[in-house]
């Protein structure tokens, strides 16, 4: 078994999965290298690394989208690979290509691999060859879009209205359409190649049958060089708002032990079938009569990746390094079990009722702590969120031995949460904690929407940050056999230091 030497690892991300990276590099005795655009020279990754290299102007195309000035950085540090992150360039083959050509190791799957899954029309196919089951549509006669809206509209006919319209280079939602009646379809059909054409510079657009309020559940795999590939379970990420995912948990409330195997076979066919190394995930719609489908495959680490450590008790990360180096899986699948459950709530800095990016300066933040409280965040006291990239701050991520406490746990560790300055979901999240249908686990793609009216109304005053914190101070003014102490505004008298003076 050839295995090879990683002494130093370039990340090329930046926020809290830089972080993340960086931490397992520690761990691992490797270090790690940091690039950054203009606007993150004081960043909190930039802090983290061991040493770090300028790539550029804030926007990111200039800066962490350029794959030569990466490639160049990890070249002058000595790096001896490159870890993606998420987003930027981690799901670019080119790339992975072009840093093996530099002599690195691309902490990723296979190009080969990133490209079988880019292409979702060319994805379908390869997964109904490999019996992966994929929903009931039409790739069109080439296999690539319809000649003619007619042909089309004759296709779905075919396949029964509603229909859903997607855009074969697509994937996230860009250039779909959902079609009911068919006296619409000709007009949706030219509007779907029109946003294709302005996404994805490719008009192609195949056809779906529509999954109606379906769950979104993942499936996470890992491969390794050896031809080994095994399932670590589900996420259900069915909480979200215009594609943007707002809260995950593992396991999914909606999956059975029965279901959980049969999703997870398939998704190591799935994986096995592109020649899969690595962390990947195979996205699934899973509909309310327990049916499955196949929608696309993410060839890289997943935000959301922390809900699936905590219920199997490893480190993707970790796990990630040592694929890349050649080593075997340490664990085969009958060694897997599901622990507990994991709760995610994505922090944004967003406007929590308009929904628009809040960027400015962090002038207080207070993460939650305690037992099982996992807060992964990009961010400190004093950083600033520039509007240049994603707003998604941190991820707080809370494990219990069941999904109620687990929540639980998760409601207590959102009332501890402070982040001033800026505005941020918080409040949203701490609504949706305690909502009757999450709690219950009766949630689909289309929760946010439906319990809009109690999920984003304005906050009332007793929910603010303010009212939190007032809530506290009041809660100290007790004294035992008396009245409340007036209230203090400055720092404890020397005289009291003895109450709180730690004993021995
Ligand atoms: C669908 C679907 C229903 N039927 N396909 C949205 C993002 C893209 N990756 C696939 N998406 C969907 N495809 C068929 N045939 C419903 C969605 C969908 C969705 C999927 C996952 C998570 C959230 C969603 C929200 C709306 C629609």
């Amino acid at each position: 078994m050839s295995t090879k030497t990683i002494n130093k690892i370039l990340v090329a991300n930046r926020g809290e999965i830089a972080v993340r990276v960086m931490r397992a590099c520690k761990e691992m005795g490797i270090k790690s290298v940091a690039v950054y655009s203009d606007v993150d020279r004081g960043a909190l990754h930039v802090r983290t690394a061991d040493e770090a290299y300028p790539i550029g102007a804030a926007p990111a195309r200039e800066s962490y989208l350029d794959a030569g000035k990466v490639i160049a950085a990890a070249k002058q540090a000595g790096a001896d690979a490159i870890h993606p992150g998420y987003g930027f360039l981690s799901e670019k083959a080119d790339f992975a290509r072009a840093v093996e050509a530099a002599g690195l190791i691309f902490i990723g799957p296979p190009a080969d691999a990133i490209d079988a899954m880019g292409d979702k029309t060319r994805a379908r196919q390869k997964m109904t060859a490999a019996g992966v089951p994929v929903v009931p549509g039409d790739n069109g006669p080439a296999g690539r879009g319809f000649p003619s809206a007619e042909a089309a509209l004759e296709s779905a006919q075919k396949i029964g209205f509603p229909v859903m319209l997607k855009a074969s280079a697509g994937g996230g939602g860009k250039g779909m359409r959902l079609v009911e009646d068919p006296a619409k379809f000709v007009a949706a059909y030219a509007g779907a190649q029109r946003e294709a054409k302005a996404a994805f510079g490719d008009d192609a657009v195949y056809l779906e049958k529509a999954v109606i309020k379906p769950r979104h559940v993942e499936i996470q795999v890992f491969g390794d060089t050896h031809g080994n590939v095994v399932y670590l379970f589900e996420r259900d990420c069915s909480i979200q708002r215009r594609h943007q995912k707002v809260i995950e948990e593992a396991p999914s409330p909606a999956v059975t032990p029965e279901l959980r195997k049969a999703m997870g076979e398939v998704a190591v066919r799935a994986a096995a079938a592109v020649n899969y190394v690595g962390a990947g995930t195979c996205e699934f719609l899973l509909a309310s009569d327990g049916s499955f489908y196949f929608l696309e495959m993410n060839t890289r680490l997943q935000v959301e990746h922390p809900v699936t450590e905590m219920i199997t008790q490893l480190d993707l990360v970790h796990l990630q390094i040592a694929v890349a180096r050649g080593e075997k899986l340490p664990f085969t699948q009958a060694d897997l079990k599901v622990h507990g459950a994991a709760v995610e709530c994505r922090i944004y800095a967003e406007d929590p009722i308009r929904f628009l990016p809040s960027p400015g300066k962090i002038t207080q933040y207070r993460q939650p702590q305690g037992p099982y409280v996992r807060d992964d965040s990009g961010i400190f006291e004093g950083a600033e969120i520039s509007v240049y990239y994603d707003p998604m701050i941190s991820k707080l991520i809370t494990w219990a031995p069941t999904r109620q406490e687990a929540i639980d746990r998760m409601s207590r560790a959102l009332l501890e949460y402070r982040v001033g300055g800026i505005k941020t979901n918080l409040a949203f999240h701490r609504r949706v904690v305690n909502e009757p249908d999450f709690r219950a686990g009766h949630y689909d793609t289309s929760y946010i929407e439906g319990h809009k009216a109690t999920l984003a109304q304005p906050l009332t005053l007793d929910e603010s940050d303010d009212a939190l914190d007032a809530a506290l101070a009041a809660a100290a003014m007790h004294v035992l056999d008396g009245s409340p102490e007036a209230p203090t505004t400055g720092s404890t008298p020397s005289t009291e230091r003895s109450n709180w003076q730690r004993q021995g």
